[in-house]
């Protein structure tokens, strides 16, 4: 049993759909899982037990049909003042997500806006519902993405996009947000968390220690120019043969048969 599925929790569900994955669900489905404070705390919360737990290899963030999260909650912070936010460095801790070393796939069905579509954003993998809706509207509340939208999404999607997209606060939909390359898969809507279920599964039948490498290497490089970049995966990757699951991959092929990974 997961440490993390052990307690319970008032604004998320931790489940364990399949072997090594673990699928955290928003669950304020009164408020379009809007990104209340006490949420935001319990997924992290949820996130450094689960990244602990070596029974999990990669994670499933997901919301419910009508919403992966329509945003930071607009009650909840309408009024603050700038004393208040910038003193306690307001939703600071928003970013801790970006810290997990296994890999996170969002499952996204319905409204992704703002700090939603920030947080899909965060993960490593985006798996949408052919309905969703993604969008940072934030512009038309007197306010710009907080959550790193500025930055993650003209890297995703490319400048101009991204410009048009976060100035005009237009939504966009599931496809286009596939054609641009930010989601990595489009299925129908009933369908998408099985898949991102699954693809997790997959996941975490392979070596943790190479999974945690390459999820390093890609965001790390994402930092880097390119020189670094490479040297640095060149040193990930000669690190991986002090590893018995290389040995034991290797082995596997050469002696033509299944290898049985111990993320060791
Ligand atoms: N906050 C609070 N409540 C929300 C909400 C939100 N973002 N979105 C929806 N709700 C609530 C509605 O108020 C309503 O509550 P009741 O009236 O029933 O009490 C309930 O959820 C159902 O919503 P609607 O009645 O509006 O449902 P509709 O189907 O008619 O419309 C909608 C769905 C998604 C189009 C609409 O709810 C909507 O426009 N929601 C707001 C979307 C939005 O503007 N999102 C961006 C929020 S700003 C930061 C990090 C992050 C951020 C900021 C800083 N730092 C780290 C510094 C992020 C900012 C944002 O995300």
């Amino acid at each position: 049993m997961s440490t993390a599925s052990e307690q319970s929790y008032e604004h998320i569900i931790v489940t364990h759909p399949a072997p090594r994955v673990a699928l955290v669900t928003l669950n304020r489905p009164k408020a379009l899982n809007a990104l209340c404070n006490a949420l935001i705390a319990e997924l992290n919360t949820a996130f450094k037990a689960l990244d602990r737990d070596d029974n999990v290899g990669a994670i499933v963030l997901t919301g419910n049909e009508k919403a992966f999260a329509a945003g930071a909650d607009i009650k909840e912070m309408k009024d603050k003042t700038f004393a208040e936010v910038y003193k306690h460095d307001f939703i600071r801790s928003w970013s801790e997500m970006t810290q997990v070393t296994k890999p996170i796939i969002a499952a996204v069905r319905g409204y992704a806006l703002g700090g939603g579509c920030e947080l899909a954003m965060m993960a490593d993998i985006i798996y949408a519902a052919d309905t969703a809706t993604f969008g940072q509207p934030e512009i038309k509340l007197g306010i710009i993405p907080g959550a790193g939208g500025t930055q993650r999404l003209p890297r995703l999607i490319g400048r101009s996009r991204a410009m048009e997209l976060i100035l005009t606060g237009r939504n966009f939909s599931a496809q286009e947000a596939y054609s641009w390359g930010m989601v990595a898969r489009l299925f129908p809507s009933t369908r998408v968390v099985e898949e991102a279920v699954s693809t997790a599964e997959q996941i975490g039948k392979v070596g943790g220690l190479a999974v945690k490498a390459a999820k390093e290497a890609i965001n790390l490089g994402e930092e880097m120019g390119l020189g670094e970049g490479v040297k640095f995966e060149r040193r990930l990757f000669h690190g991986l043969f002090s590893t018995a699951d290389q040995k034991e991959g290797m082995a596997a092929f050469a002696e033509k048969r299944k290898a049985q990974f111990k993320h060791e």
